[in-house]
């Protein structure tokens, strides 16, 4: 595995990617007001899936590289396969992030640079002027993940879309976005038993900042996660999925706000999962939080630090979010 030729998406026109920034270069030229944005498109595998397996890690770990210095604005997955069975039930999730992450798994609250997707949350797009900037040559590794629910083995392939500013194109830059992860279980699986159950999970961020996009990780028998402020008594966002006809999950929401959610170390937060599992067994699942926050400074916050100053103020969040995705729009209700 090579990196990928990221200059030949503009220059020759020939990758997958090269029509949508053409067409981007069109848009641009008229309006004069916003960056070109590339997309950078390519598929991995296929992949021989083992049957009956979760958290299949076929390709490993697959390294890419900048050519030059870029802006992530945005970042689609999507799997594919000889089977009928849609993205979702192959996908568990897939993260791109720094290598430097991959020496210990972020644990909840650690911050980092990085984004994720998976078959509930197959697109994020961060609100217009934010992005995560990775430098020229920055090391940086793609983490398919697959599962195979299925009694046969399968071969599987991952597309993904990488949608980037150029750093020169910006030089007044965007404002920078950092990642942090907020799981249930870490990165492990558990099971859920049949009718409707509930977990949680407590959590902190500790340091300044201010959320501007939230994309959760979920499994098939999730269907609604929450993000609450112990401090303020306040829910953040109330994510509801969208289901089929069977109670099946299709799609998880995603918020995005450029008027972000400020919050400090102080804060405690709490992240709940409910499940609603109609079969009679224990079925698998995992739930975790995406956030990404911006910080007053810009840079990346350590992870041990941030506590200076005094209690920030709340920003408003809860007012100003876009969510994309979902059937149902969060209620904000004032009950944890
Ligand atoms: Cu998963």
């Amino acid at each position: 595995m090579h990196p990928p030729p990221w200059r030949k998406i503009w220059r020759t026109g020939c990758a997958a990617g090269a029509l949508a920034a053409a067409s981007w270069a069109t848009a641009s030229a008229e309006t004069h007001d916003r960056p070109v944005i590339f997309t950078y498109s390519q598929t991995y595998g296929p992949y021989g899936l083992a049957a009956d397996t979760l958290q299949q890690m076929p390709a490993g770990l697959v390294p890419l590289k900048f050519d030059e210095p870029v802006w992530v604005v945005g970042y689609t997955t999507k799997i594919t396969s000889e089977s009928e069975l849609p993205s979702r039930e192959l996908h568990c999730h897939s993260l791109m992030m720094g290598w430097d992450e991959w020496t210990h798994m972020p644990t909840a609250g650690q911050p980092f640079k990085g984004v994720f997707s998976d078959g509930y949350t197959p697109t994020l797009t961060f609100p217009p002027g934010f992005g995560i900037y990775f430098d020229a040559g920055e090391s940086v590794d793609l983490m398919p993940m697959f599962n195979n629910r299925q009694a046969a083995g399968l071969e599987a392939a991952l597309d993904v879309s990488i949608d980037f500013i150029r750093a020169a194109d910006v030089p007044q830059g965007l404002t920078p976005l950092y990642s942090a992860i907020a799981a249930i279980d870490d990165s492990r699986l558990y099971m859920v038993p049949p009718g409707t159950s509930s977990r949680e999970r407590e959590f902190q961020l500790p340091f300044h900042g201010e959320i501007h996009a939230v994309g959760i990780h979920i499994h098939p028998y999730g269907h609604q996660v929450e993000l609450v402020d112990l401090n303020r008594g306040t829910r953040v966002w109330n994510a509801i999925g969208k289901r089929d006809e069977n109670g099946r999950l299709l799609e998880m929401p995603f918020l995005s706000a450029a008027e972000g959610y400020r919050f400090g170390p102080e804060d405690r937060f709490l992240l709940r999962a409910t499940y609603d599992n109609p079969t009679d067994v224990e079925q698998d699942a995992m739930a975790g939080l995406f956030l990404f926050f911006s910080t007053e400074d810009g840079t990346l916050p350590s992870s041990e630090g941030g506590a200076e100053g005094s209690a920030p103020e709340h920003g408003g969040m809860e007012h100003g979010g876009t969510e994309h995705g979902g059937t149902e729009h969060g209620d904000h209700g004032t009950e944890p």
